[in-house]
């Protein structure tokens, strides 16, 4: 088989790349180690910035969103009882969509066979070859034997775990980490939100987050230790612990119910550089990841997609190297802004088990100054609705 662009992972990133390369008339594949339904099994992220809104409506892929997702205008952070309201569109003019990332995941695999994307899921040991020369390729099993796939690029949008940034020597690549010594227990439940904007709370027991998946399915987290096993974390301990870190009125209209889903995610900030090698680009996860706290994992894979694709359709239109050439340093330079943002999110709003007293002092400090300073919510809001591409 021969493409043009080989994209291994279909994921979010991997979709999204897809299928603005097809709208263009640029012929791709997306070969995938797992089933579609595996992948669509995967509860992730749920805000979307306005550049992600814009480029799943460039791909075509954007109008069960426009229905389903719910615009927010505000965000509330939560701690010493109260609420705060950062007012997102006041500040910045600009609002998020609040859309689950499985939706993403499923208006983009339906868009791609509506318009005759080829997809190989389930393909075993998918290895790209060749990509520091000139004729790359990438190579799977399936059905006992081995298959090859010509191309001119490989897009590496197989997430943290995947074999295309395990594919580049380690002389040619760079990685900087931060792991956080706790992790965020997670459900969704059919219950009506708590709130109808995000609440991001710090409280001495732990920070937690009310966030939704629309206006009957909510999606909680609390932050966890490392070793918490979910079999000991029933409902009803999950609710009770997510209570207490909320301020009373929140506490008390609480709706419960039993969960659907539960699972316990890691935070750690993870960028590798650079993000181009030869023939293949590293997308998305596969490149970078961040603690959820700010919201921007999923929205880095689009801005990557942005970059990335806009270089392939420079290439192919007008045989210009110029938009590939930039697209790491052009990716990375936002990547980074995210990073930090996240960084200060996770620092500024959970409890870490070996703050003294004077960092404790330190995180109050600043809660307190962000709430009351119209220049330190503002710096917040431009950040978590997405700065510019
Ligand atoms: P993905 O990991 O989504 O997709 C990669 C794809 O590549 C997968 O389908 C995988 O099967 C495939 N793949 C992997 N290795 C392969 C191989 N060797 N061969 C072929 N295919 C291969 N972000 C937020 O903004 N908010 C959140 O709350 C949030 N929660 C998260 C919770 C978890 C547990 C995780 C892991 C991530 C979370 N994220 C969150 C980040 C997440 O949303 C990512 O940013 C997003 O999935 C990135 O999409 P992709 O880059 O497409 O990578
Ligand atoms: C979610 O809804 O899953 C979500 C929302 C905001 C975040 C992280 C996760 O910062």
């Amino acid at each position: 088989m021969r493409t043009q662009v080989a994209i291994i992972g279909s994921g979010p990133s991997g979709l999204l790349l897809g299928q603005l390369l097809t709208n263009a008339g640029i012929d791709n594949v997306v070969i995938d180690r797992v089933s579609k339904d595996y992948i669509l099994g995967r509860v992730r992220a749920g805000v979307l910035e306005e550049g992600m809104v814009g480029l799943l409506d460039s791909a075509g892929a954007g109008g069960r969103m426009h229905a389903e997702g719910l615009p927010h205008e505000g965000v509330l952070l939560a701690f010493d009882g109260q609420d705060h309201r950062i007012d997102l569109l006041g500040l910045t003019d600009k609002r998020v969509m609040v859309y689950g990332q499985t939706e993403v995941t499923h208006d983009l695999m339906d868009k791609r066979e509506a318009t005759g994307g080829v997809t190989i899921y389930d393909a075993g040991n998918v290895t790209p070859h060749g990509f520091a020369g000139d004729q790359p390729y990438v190579t799977y099993e399936m059905d006992g034997a081995t298959h090859r796939i010509d191309c001119d690029f490989i897009a590496g949008c197989d997430g943290y775990h995947g074999i295309s940034r395990k594919s580049v020597p380690e002389s040619a690549i760079k990685t900087f980490e931060k792991v956080y010594p706790f992790g965020w227990l997670g459900i969704l439940a059919d219950v009506p939100p708590v709130s109808h904007e995000l609440i991001y709370a710090n409280h001495p027991r732990g920070f937690a987050l009310c966030s939704m998946r629309s206006e009957t399915r909510s999606r909680y987290y609390i932050q966890c230790a490392l070793d918490e096993r979910i079999e000991d974390w029933s409902d009803d301990r999950f609710y009770d612990e997510l209570r207490r870190r909320l301020p009373s009125a929140h506490a008390e209209a609480m709706v419960t119910g039993p969960s659907f889903e539960k699972s316990i995610a890691p935070l750690r900030s993870f960028v590798a550089e650079p993000m181009r090698f030869g023939k293949l680009f590293l997308v998305g996860d596969a490149a970078h990841i961040v603690p959820p706290t700010g919201a921007k994992g999923l929205n880095l894979a689009a801005s990557d997609v942005h970059y990335l694709f806009e270089g392939l359709q420079e290439f192919y239109g007008e045989r210009s190297t110029a938009g590939i050439d930039a697209y790491s340093p052009r990716a990375l330079k936002r990547v980074w802004k995210a990073e930090r943002f996240s960084w200060s999110m996770t620092m500024m709003l959970h409890r870490f088990p070996d703050t003294e007293g004077f960092g404790q002092k330190i995180q109050e400090a600043e809660l307190d100054y962000l709430v009351h300073s119209t220049a330190a919510s503002t710096a917040l809001a431009e950040n978590y609705v997405g700065l510019p591409y």
